[in-house]
């Protein structure tokens, strides 16, 4: 690949789309139409892989994966795919001589920002793997119009701005009007019996279309391309003209609308469920056509759907998905006239469920009647499954048992799509091993004793070329030094090889030296958006995720305070100088979050302003925290903070990007963190807090936050200081009781005063650390050298071996 194009010819290349599709000179070209123009050089070079691999997959017959998601937070492209293209320099060396900056023109590209938070992440992350490592992959999502919102910063609340980022993001896009498929919606079922077979006849319903906008995925260090389906959503019916004044133009605008919507935004909730007609017409939208469309293949090839099984798996990202599976059963009844038994042993072992999340609120459970009236043929399907699973269960438990009632699909007028999917699918897994041990043992506890052989743990892991290769340029070129050339980049235990040179003085100095640059290269970029001066000299302890109680950005803001507070008491109150950076979006209806978000800009507004911190503690709210600025920050970071409570974090992936660029953890034991925590040992993270079962019987016990405000003299100075307000003026009385006395619900339901004592502890025992420099670059040293297990290429290999059966590149 890198023979084939030099920098001649790709600067030929690039000319080429200039003239052709905007009439320009590369003097006359604007910086979006530059990017546009190097996004078609490799869109054209990725589709001669994809046609190839296509047809490589067809003739050999080899079984394939289709990851169907809700999310794919793919971020930006272009130089990307040139890495993994291995064109990176001849890329950047053509736009150079064309008269521009590489850098500019990779930052002119929006964000695909189709995902959330943690599981889009993942999916984009996972694409990836599944292609360098060579599987026949498909990932399949709603081509939505509007990603997740731009955060915008406004006297310190949340203002959520439109993410049109199609006018650029398309020059990825495929449009295939040829493989359109129709979704129908509504309407009612009539039954035609025939003896004992029946026809049922979906009448009086609307129809969707689905048309395909594929993206072409491209691997490191291989010709194999994968595609990343997004459904656009059209209206059958064109707004005709003729119509106007017979009242039927305007039924046609309102169906058009009532079409299109479907694909016009992202929810933006994240771990919180809300039973939105909107959401479901979504799911069975893009699973719909999704499904259809695997089939359509799979019938032109094979002449019929018997074999299906063995060609396909489907691995369904979180519950959002699951109306795959009444969707094949619909389709291997009616369209192929199988009977229930046949259909249904094809599609139990063609589904596979990934579980995201154990929190309560984030549970799937569409209303009974909504559900219906959409989807008529998809809910006698999923009754029918129902019923006989109801009856399955009854037969082992005895009629009546308060296990048949937990483990029911359909149950008090709701359809409990995690139910769904656990006695449908071939496998069920969680994202880490404390994650997939409370899924056997609490959230799924009765299903797994009937199927133990179901329950499965796949540890989540990241692409470590982009966090790594390409984020991260200066740590990759010091990885290629000391473990011997790039392999590292294909074979992630190779970063073990690091591991030499933990007592290396050179190396360590070199490896902070790193971590000195990458922070001022991020600090040159924060001044040039915010303006704001960022204290390259003091630690950068660094949170960012999304915003949720759960993950407890409170805790660290009440450290902080608490950190504030004995600086200005006592002048000679030892610690190190830090920089708290925090970036978070928060779902735009939770409330609780946006106050949060609010503190955190009232604390930074007083403590930045306040002489007493200079150059010893600064507060930086971080806006609009996404893909791209996730690849600045996180070679620049130093201590991630990790501090969700015990249990409810699944796994965490940021975790591990900040672990292979080299930042230390404080965190708890949740998670992935757990599994980070073996790999180190205890002298090379920072861990503190209740563990899960700490949680758990602390909380049989009985868990009375107040008993902890009351004991701890820090704590009711924080909670004083929170309530009488910042420089602003601001009371945050209301996040205060929320801790102590409950505010209409549990006091302090994550347990934040619990941990409080032991996060501070932790946090000087970073201080400590962190005064030896040697010391902290030899830890974070051997964090690298031992994240290589947290490759998405690790995980990919795991779903393949246990759960997909498919093999993959050595
Ligand atoms: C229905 C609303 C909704 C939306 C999104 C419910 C749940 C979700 C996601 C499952 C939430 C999510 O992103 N979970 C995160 O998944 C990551 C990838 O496995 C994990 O690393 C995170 O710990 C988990 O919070």
């Amino acid at each position: 690949m890198t023979d084939t194009y030099k920098k001649d010819r790709l600067t030929q290349l690039i000319l080429g789309k200039l003239q052709r599709n905007f009439g320009r000179t590369a003097d006359q070209a604007t910086k979006e139409q530059m990017f546009k123009a190097c996004a078609m050089v490799l869109r054209d070079i990725m589709g001669s892989n994809s046609l190839a691999t296509d047809k490589m997959v067809q003739f050999e017959q080899q079984r394939q994966v289709h990851y169907l998601s809700m999310e794919f937070l793919m971020g930006r492209s272009l130089e990307k795919n040139a890495f993994n293209l291995g064109v990176l320099k001849p890329l950047k060396e053509a736009i150079k001589f064309l008269g521009f900056d590489p850098g500019e023109i990779f930052e002119t590209e929006p964000d695909a920002g189709l995902g959330n938070g943690g599981l889009g992440r993942l999916a984009a992350c996972y694409l990836e793997a599944m292609t360098t490592l060579e599987i026949p992959a498909t990932g399949y999502s709603i081509c939505y119009e509007l990603g997740i919102f731009k955060q915008k910063i406004v006297d310190g609340q949340q203002v959520e701005l439109a993410d049109n980022w199609l006018d650029l993001g398309d020059s990825w896009l495929i449009t295939k009007t040829d493989e359109t498929e129709e979704v129908k919606f509504g309407g009612h079922i009539v039954d035609h019996w025939e003896g004992n077979v029946n026809h049922p006849e979906h009448v009086g319903y609307t129809s969707v279309l689905a048309v395909p906008r594929d993206m072409i995925i491209a691997g490191y260090d291989t010709d194999h391309a994968n595609t990343l389906r997004l459904w656009d959503a059209k209206s059958p019916t064109p707004v005709d003209m003729s119509l106007y004044s017979s009242g039927e133009y305007l039924k046609a605008v309102e169906q058009q609308a009532m079409a299109e919507v479907i694909a016009k935004v992202l929810y933006p909730d994240d771990n919180h469920y809300e039973g939105k007609s909107l959401r479901l017409r979504q799911q069975y939208f893009f699973v719909s056509a999704t499904v259809q469309s695997i089939a359509r293949k799979h019938r032109a090839q094979y002449g019929t759907l018997k074999n299906f099984h063995e060609k396909h798996v489907l691995q369904i990202n979180d519950t959002h998905p699951a109306l795959v599976i009444p969707e094949l059963m619909r389709i291997l009844l009616d369209e192929e006239g199988y009977d229930w038994d046949t259909a249904w042993e094809i599609t139990k072992q063609s589904v596979a469920y990934t579980n995201h999340t154990v929190l309560a609120e984030a549970l799937e459970r569409w209303p009974q009647e909504l559900f219906e009236t959409l989807l008529p043929r998809i809910w006698d399907i999923v009754r029918e499954i129902a019923r006989r699973y109801q009856e399955e269960l009854e037969g082992h438990f005895g009629q009546g048992d308060s296990r048949v009632a937990h483990m029911a699909i359909v149950w008090d007028n709701e359809v409990r799509m995690a139910n769904l999917c656990v006695c449908a699918c071939r496998a069920v897994n969680g994202v880490s091993a404390l994650h997939s041990d409370i899924l056997r043992h609490d959230v799924f506890l009765e299903p797994c004793r009937l199927e133990p052989d179901k329950f499965k743990n796949v540890t989540n892991g990241i692409d470590h070329r982009r966090w790594i290769g390409e984020a991260n340029p200066a740590l990759a070129k010091l990885l290629h030094d000391c473990t011997g050339g790039d392999d590292y980049l294909l074979h992630a235990d190779k970063l073990a090889e690091l591991e030499k040179f933990a007592d290396d003085k050179k190396v360590l100095e070199r490896l902070g030296k790193i971590k000195a640059d990458n922070k001022k290269r991020f600090a040159e970029f924060v001044k040039a958006e915010s303006g704001i001066v960022l204290n390259t000299d003091a630690m950068f302890d660094v949170q960012v995720k999304r915003l949720h109680e759960y993950k407890r950005q409170l805790l660290n803001v009440l450290h902080i305070v608490y950190l504030y507070q004995h600086m200005k008491e006592d002048p000679h109150f030892e610690f190190q100088p830090r920089v708290c950076l925090f970036g978070a979006k928060a779902a735009p209806g939770y409330a609780v979050a946006k106050r949060i978000i609010r503190l955190i800009n009232s604390v930074a507004d007083t403590v930045n302003n306040d002489p007493a911190c200079k150059d010893r503690l600064q507060v930086v709210f971080l806006e609009n925290y996404r893909v791209s600025l996730a690849e600045k920050l996180m070679p620049a970071s130093e201590l991630s903070e990790q501090i969700s409570l015990a249990g409810k974090e699944a796994s965490g992936t940021g975790n591990m990007k900040f672990m292979m660029n080299g930042a230390l953890t404080i965190g708890t034991l949740d998670g992935a963190n757990v599994e980070m925590h073996e790999q180190v040992g205890d002298d090379n993270i920072f861990i503190f807090g209740l563990t899960a079962r700490g949680v758990s019987k602390l909380r049989e016990k009985g868990y009375f936050a107040s008993d902890y405000y009351m004991d701890d003299p820090d704590l009711k100075w924080i909670m004083k200081r929170l309530n009488d307000g910042f420089a602003d003026g601001e009371s945050y009385n209301d996040l205060v009781r929320r801790l102590i006395s409950g505010d209409g619900c549990p006091a302090d339901e994550y347990m934040l005063l619990a941990d409080f004592e032991s996060y501070k502890v932790a946090h000087q025992h970073v201080d400590e650390a962190y005064r030896d420099p040697m010391k902290w670059n030899r830890m974070s040293l051997i964090n690298i050298a031992r994240s290589g297990v947290f490759s998405a290429d690790r995980s990919i290999r795991n779903y393949a071996d246990t759960i997909w059966d498919v093999p993959y590149r050595a």
